[in-house]
């Protein structure tokens, strides 16, 4: 269950109506079956006016305390109120994005609008099977769309070496029964963030050749985004696929540069926030396949591989989940414990250093900050929410 921490909505610019999760606790804490710290909650949704809120349309939070709804957080048959958050999710859907996914899905405030496949760790039907299928163990039926099949002008590496032929730890899973939309994951990007506007947090987990080719049909949508959570990039750090590059900017580093230019408001989770500390040690994933839940057997199965290479290649502590982190900076912003605005660049012409994302730490160009750089997280808290979305 969220705390009052967690009610981190920002209001809709332009929308009438917000849609209200209700949750109306049936039992006592002793009894808890929710995966926080409180008793079995009925969940429901209305959809209600902006103007009923007490406060005008505001950039900041609003107070728990405000709304008009009652609650008392101490007393076991309460309320629980949440403003919806609608995200769409751009995914190349291997192991640690199927993390990432069960996240969303688990976590109370958040509605996922769609969940867009790019080309990247797998080809993009292998990546839309694999979505499917965490869908299908979160009991989703959240829509699913395909997208571009290759990056803009390069041709398509994949990343079977770290997440397996499959892009699931070559666990092989068994056909979903749920299927792909007929739309294309470009068409629906651009129709959903515009009938939204101001209301979508896009969270990009995989290259971002959809989220270009969206910008480069249709520019307006970079002010119409709420927010962008991307995983990709190493802040002025060391690359995962190459030296200078992480694997997602490296793939497509043309389209990383059009969206990190695009005037979105969008932060970057680089790779490096997933590595040290924040990696999950064998131990930690020994604890969380004793959650026993189908989750948290997914979650973990399908990471052998990338584990084992976490461990040999990277000589990292154990499995590095970028993009769980960059989900957990998205449900929860509270986590980042340093961050600034900066201009940054994406390399495209050098052979040695293509896909870097340069920062400007300095500001030495003197250039106008475009992208919010993610420094630091809480870790413990990163894996607390990892925690309790798999249990
Ligand atoms: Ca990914």
């Amino acid at each position: 269950m969220l705390s009052k921490e967690q009610i981190t909505d920002k209001k809709p610019v332009s929308s009438k109506n917000a849609t209200l999760r209700l949750g109306k606790a049936t039992g006592n804490r002793q009894q808890a079956t929710d995966s926080d710290n409180c008793c079995a909650v009925v969940f429901f949704e209305i959809s209600i006016p902006y103007s009923l809120f007490p406060i005008p349309h505001s950039p900041f939070p609003i107070p728990y305390s405000l709304f008009p709804i009652p609650y008392n957080l101490s007393d076991p048959n309460h309320w629980y109120v949440h403003i919806m958050r609608k995200f769409i999710i751009d995914t190349d859907t291997a192991s640690d994005d199927a993390v990432a996914l069960i996240m969303a899905h688990r976590w109370a405030d958040v509605s996922v609008e769609a969940i867009t496949i790019v080309n990247g760790n797998v080809p993009v039907a292998q990546g839309t099977k694999n979505a499917l299928y965490t869908l299908e163990i979160c009991q989703a039926t959240t829509p699913v769309y395909v997208g571009c099949a290759k990056p803009m002008l390069r041709e398509s590496i994949y990343a079977t070496w770290f997440h397996g032929e499959d892009g699931m730890g070559n666990m092989h899973y068994k056909e979903p029964q749920l299927q792909p939309q007929s739309e294309h994951a470009v068409d629906v990007i651009i129709d959903t963030i515009k009938s939204n506007p101001g209301e979508i947090t896009l969270v990009t987990l995989g290259p971002l050749t959809n989220i270009a080719t969206a910008l480069l049909r249709a520019p307006e949508i970079a002010s119409l985004v709420q927010r962008c959570v991307i995983m990709g990039g190493a802040a002025n750090t060391v690359g995962n696929v190459t030296p200078a590059a992480e694997y997602n900017i490296w793939v497509d580093p043309e389209a990383a540069k059009i969206v990190f230019h695009s005037g979105m408001a969008a932060e970057m989770v680089g790779w490096e926030l997933s590595r040290y500390n924040a990696a999950l040690t064998p131990t930690e994933i020994a604890d969380i396949v004793q959650f026993n839940t189908q989750t948290a057997r997914l979650a973990m199965d399908c990471n052998k591989t990338a584990t084992e290479a976490c461990l040999q290649i990277q000589s990292a502590p154990g499995l590095t989940l970028a993009d769980p982190v960059a989900m957990a900076v998205a449900l929860e912003p509270s986590i980042v414990t340093n961050k600034s605005k900066y201009f940054v660049d994406v390399e495209t012409t050098s052979n040695l250093t293509r896909g870097a994302t340069v920062v400007d730490e300095l500001g030495v160009l003197n250039k106008t900050p475009n992208i919010t750089v993610i420094w630091s997280i809480n870790v413990q808290r990163w894996k607390d929410i990892l925690y309790r979305c798999l249990r």
